[in-house]
């Protein structure tokens, strides 16, 4: 059975695949597996009948079957345990693969999306220009510690797995902020996870949905 994810229709980020069915679209990507997009548009979103699939009305949302699933990181967790490729065989590998799936989403992210969303909603606040370089900080705490864990290896625990994948969307999320760029270890990681060519058709069919969308015929 073809999966079905959602995405929007008109993504706020252009196409640069900065939203989290990019994450998604890269896993299946990875794993050889044909999905179908639905695209909604902020207002369908927030109905009931997406509100069904995702109870916070947001994107992405997976459906197979009658199985129904929101959750970026549940939805990719789903889709290396289904499929071969996104997980070591190894139980310990396999467990160590999760546990930096949830440091991406828990322990890195974070403190990114907070950085990015007070661009974006507090620029006008008195006290923005005040708290912008206690947010950096964070941000360049968590880069620093992943900057020496990764070091000198090319993935976060042995071979490429959906960890990795995790990581370089969320490290991903720090484009044109300048701040990934003071740490080479971790721009060459991301390079690295946008040469594969699992992430370059997945952000290919992003893209295609925003240029459809500017120039509709
Ligand atoms: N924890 C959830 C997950 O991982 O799936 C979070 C899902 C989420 O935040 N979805 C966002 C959404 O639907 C889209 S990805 N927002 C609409 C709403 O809440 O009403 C977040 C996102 C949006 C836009 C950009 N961008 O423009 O750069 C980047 C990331």
């Amino acid at each position: 059975m073809t999966p079905i994810i959602t995405a929007f229709e008109r993504s706020p980020d252009r196409g640069r695949g900065l939203a989290r069915d990019m994450r998604v679209r890269w896993a299946l990507e990875e794993v050889d597996q044909p999905y179908d997009v639905r695209l909604v548009s902020f207002r369908e979103m927030k109905k009931p009948a997406h509100r069904k699939l995702h109870p916070f009305g947001q994107i992405p949302t997976y459906e197979e079957g009658d199985l129904a699933l929101f959750e970026s990181g549940a939805i990719v967790l789903h889709i290396a345990e289904r499929h071969s490729g996104l997980l070591p065989e190894d139980a310990n590998a396999r467990a160590r693969a999760i546990a930096w799936m949830f440091a991406a989403l828990n322990t890195v992210e974070p403190p990114i999306v907070e950085l990015s969303m007070a661009k974006i909603l507090e620029r006008e606040k008195s006290w923005y220009e005040e708290r912008l370089p206690m947010l950096e900080d964070r941000v360049h705490v968590r880069l620093g510690e992943l900057s020496d864990r990764l070091d000198d290896a090319e993935w976060l625990d042995g071979a490429f797995s959906a960890a990795d994948l995790m990581m370089v969307t969320v490290l991903r999320r720090l484009d044109g902020s300048g701040l990934l760029e003071k740490y080479p270890t971790l721009c060459a990681y991301v390079a690295r996870g946008k040469a594969r060519p699992a992430y370059q058709r997945a952000f290919a069919d992003q893209l295609a949905v925003f240029t459809a969308a500017k120039s509709p015929d």
